[in-house]
């Protein structure tokens, strides 16, 4: 039987106390091994997320239709370069390192958002992504920056400012199309047909076969069921896809007056898990591609600990 320093009970004392008063913890501060480990998988994957999350976008920067479109397009995807290195370095203040966790996503032993296995067809996709995957992406990411750990919270304050951006140019972009010629109007509504039910999934698994919620909700980690924000998505996206002109997959969509949000059908959960077990249409392709991009960058690595040596500053 394991028994508990006196210490300990203390500290778990002062951890409880600094949850329940919504203050923070920070790196130094002591916490459970459990909050611990999984911050760690929940910053890792949402890290690993923003990275491969750059594949499918960056496929279209080349065909851009237009020097403006492939200039939002650039900047959209370096920022969600830049998302992933907050992460990572946010993971890194939980006392794991990027290597290591880049080498976990690498052999699959961390998980990437679902939503990343699904292959980019037309240019729509790109405004698809932006408007419903950026946009679950803020649903989720929003009540994130009250996380109680003070590194992930900040880190997504940030992020959420530039996802409002990817957001807004992916409105406007099947906005555009949605009133352009009949062909361009039918490639947008079926960008979303193919992207509505994925952007569902990313909210995680139903309530009730979420391993994890109640207790990141018990620690202030999420703040929010999956099933509530997956709600909350719904109800912004009716509205909205009504004001671009397109419609939304789903004919159990209807209004209850009584609850105050959108009804909707039933999901795939099915798919859902296929995806996760590594069954997607582009999982393999996904990861053989971010482990080939790691390999040809090692000698940029090389250097960068090279300099550092010189330097005599530890290498990162
Ligand atoms: N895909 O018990 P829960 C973005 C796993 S960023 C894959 O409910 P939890 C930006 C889950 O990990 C998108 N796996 O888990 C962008 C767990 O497995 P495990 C990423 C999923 O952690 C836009 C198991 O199922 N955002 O898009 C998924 O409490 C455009 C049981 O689930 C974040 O990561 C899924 N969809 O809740 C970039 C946000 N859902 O770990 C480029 C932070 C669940 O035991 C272009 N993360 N699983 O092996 C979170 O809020 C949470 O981790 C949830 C899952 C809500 C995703």
């Amino acid at each position: 039987m394991t028994t508990i320093a006196p210490e300990d009970t203390a500290r778990e004392a002062v951890f409880d106390a600094t949850v329940a008063a919504d203050e923070r913890i920070e790196p130094r501060d002591w916490m459970p091994d459990a909050y611990r480990s999984t911050l760690v998988r929940q910053i890792a994957q949402h890290a690993h997320s923003e990275i491969i999350g750059m594949q499918p976008e960056a496929n279209w920067i080349t065909r851009a239709p237009s020097l403006r479109r492939k200039a939002i397009l650039m900047a959209k995807v370096q920022d969600e370069a830049g998302h992933g290195l907050y992460l990572y370095s946010a993971a890194e203040t939980l006392g794991t390192s990027r290597d290591e966790l880049l080498d976990k996503l690498h052999s699959g032993r961390q998980k990437y958002s679902s939503i990343f296995n699904y292959p980019t067809l037309t240019w729509a996709d790109v405004g698809a992504i932006g408007w419903l995957v950026d946009g679950a992406a803020i649903t989720n990411q929003v009540p994130l920056c009250r996380c109680s750990y003070g590194p992930y919270a900040r880190a997504m304050v940030r992020v959420c400012k530039e996802e409002s951006f990817h957001q807004r140019q992916g409105y406007e972009l099947l906005l555009t199309l949605s009133r352009g010629t009949d062909a361009q109007h039918a490639m947008a509504q079926d960008a979303v047909n193919r992207w509505w039910w994925p952007s569902l999934m990313m909210f995680g698994p139903p309530d009730d076969e979420s391993s994890h919620s109640a207790q990141s909700m018990a620690w202030k980690i999420k703040r929010h069921s999956n099933d509530e924000l997956r709600q909350r998505f719904v109800d912004i996206c009716v509205p909205q896809a009504e004001a671009l002109g397109l419609t939304l997959p789903d004919p159990d969509l209807t209004w209850n007056d009584k609850r105050g949000h959108w009804e909707f059908g039933p999901i795939d959960w099915a798919e859902f898990r296929e995806v996760l077990k590594g069954n997607g249409p582009c999982n393999e392709e996904r990861i053989s591609r971010r482990r080939q991009a790691h390999e040809e960058g090692a000698w940029v690595r090389d250097a960068a600990a090279a300099h550092a040596a010189k330097h005599g500053k530890a290498s990162r």
